[in-house]
């Protein structure tokens, strides 16, 4: 990990612009000086290293592409990404704590929020001097969040908040929590909800064999005044939360492919190292077909990732080109993670190289922002105009 190369097999960073290749190399150097090093610590011991949210902000990791004037980056969906793919490739566990703050948290605060919510919350939310939660997911709706019960009731000077999230990335310590919840006619809205007020509570959830550096868990209210000015009023109903996920999901297109390119990368560079039979078990076929069927995924991932990201920036990407960017990304992940796992044979268990928690990773990843088969799903009715979901 710390040798780290970069596959670009089709000279992709010819389309880059200098100030992307900057970019990417501060994350690079970021992940390589403040990540690499202790991730497979913290992964083991299930700790979710805190002070990285500071460090995060300060480097810019969170909301690139929010405007400058609200502590953003005002940065192209290339450079964030760039940013995503960098980050994880350090760890999945890690990029979700950068790409719910920015796509889930301050997105929403900056695109449905008016300018005094906008003001309050999203300088502190971009220098990381705040963490932030994404509340959509329930125990007992996950792919199908339009049945979610979380609900507020109109109490005239405040709103009264009552119901439970679940599965929630930073939440157990989160200053501010994003939550999708329904009015007294049944209609999805955005409230920010705050640490502090009474009835608001957010255990961990623990066990996990996934994501292990990162934080996840509950947010439970129970008659929690929410003050009105804490309800996100631009947008309403389903579409809302769900525009904050095309945002994530794009990251995660590109995240999960950095994953892959740290598994493709030391399984490169084992092979070369590692004799048996008195050669390399690089010089065998079989070896040099799993190397070669990597690039090739990573490859045609890095040109289909790219043109997305022109499509964002351009307000064309539609939902199930995001979906199929997702899910193929994160699918070419999984496979390269376990062919690299086994190009390292019995070292390749060990934390002495970042294939298993990759592995492990992504198995988070292929099941949050929209399971696998849920994408398949929203292309299915793309193509044939009928949805399979109920
Ligand atoms: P459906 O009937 O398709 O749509 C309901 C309304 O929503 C609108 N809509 C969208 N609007 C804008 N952008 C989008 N992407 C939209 N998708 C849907 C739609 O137009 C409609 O509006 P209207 O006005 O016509 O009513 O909804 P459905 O209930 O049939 O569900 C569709 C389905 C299953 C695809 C959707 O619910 C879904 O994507 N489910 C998966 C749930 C999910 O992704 N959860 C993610 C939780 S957050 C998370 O996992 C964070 S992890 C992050 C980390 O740690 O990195
Ligand atoms: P279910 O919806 O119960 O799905 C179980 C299985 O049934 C899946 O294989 C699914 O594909 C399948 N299935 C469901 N419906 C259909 C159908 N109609 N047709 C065919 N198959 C179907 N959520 C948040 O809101 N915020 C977060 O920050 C967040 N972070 C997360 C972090 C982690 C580590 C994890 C694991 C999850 C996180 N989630 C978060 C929740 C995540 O989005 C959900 O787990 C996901 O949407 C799936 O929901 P579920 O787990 O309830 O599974």
């Amino acid at each position: 990990t710390d040798q780290f190369e970069s596959p670009d097999f089709y000279a992709l960073d010819g389309l880059l612009t200098e100030e992307h290749k900057l970019i990417r190399q501060s994350i690079r150097d970021f992940v390589k000086k403040e990540i690499s090093p202790n991730i497979e610590e913290w992964a083991q011991n299930a700790h979710f290293p805190y002070e990285i949210v500071k460090k995060f902000g300060d480097v810019g990791a969170f909301g690139p592409t929010i405007p400058q004037e609200y502590g953003g980056g005002g940065l192209d969906y290339i450079s964030y990404g760039l940013i995503m793919q960098e980050i994880e490739r350090g760890d999945s566990g890690m990029r979700s704590t950068a790409s719910v703050q920015g796509s889930l948290v301050m997105y929403p605060i900056y695109a449905f929020g008016n300018e005094a919510q906008r003001k309050k919350y999203l300088p502190k939310l971009a220098s990381g001097e705040w963490l932030g939660s994404f509340g959509l997911t329930e125990p007992d709706h996950g792919s199908n969040p339009s049945g979610m019960t979380t609900n507020f009731k109109d109490k005239g000077d405040h709103y009264l908040l009552n119901g439970a999230k679940m599965w929630i990335s930073n939440s157990p310590k989160c200053d501010v929590a994003v939550v999708w919840a329904k009015d007294e006619s049944g209609r999805i809205h955005g409230l920010i909800v705050e640490r502090g007020m009474e009835g608001f509570t957010t255990p961990e959830t623990h066990g996990k064999w996934s994501l292990r550096a990162s934080t996840t868990g509950e947010l439970v209210f129970d008659n929690v005044k929410v003050p009105k000015e804490n309800l996100l009023e631009g947008k309403s109903g389903l579409g809302a939360p769900m525009k904050c996920l095309d945002s994530a999901r794009f990251g995660i297109a590109w995240g999960a492919i950095g994953a892959a390119m740290d598994c493709y990368d030391s399984a490169r560079r084992y092979s070369l190292e590692r004799i048996q039979f008195g050669k390399p078990i690089a010089s065998f076929q079989l070896t040099q077909k799993k190397l070669s069927e990597m690039l090739t995924e990573i490859t045609k991932s890095q040109l289909l990732n790219y043109r997305l990201a022109q499509l964002m920036d351009e307000g064309k990407a539609s939902t199930p080109q995001i979906s199929l960017a997702k899910r193929n990304a994160v699918e070419v992940a999984l496979n390269i993670a376990r062919e690299a796992r086994q190009i390292h044979g019995g070292m390749g268990i060990t934390g002495d190289y970042p294939m298993m928690r990759h592995m492990a990773n992504l198995e988070s990843v292929i099941t949050y922002e929209g399971t696998h088969d849920i994408h398949l799903l929203i292309l299915g009715k793309e193509i044939t105009g009928i949805p399979a979901f109920e």
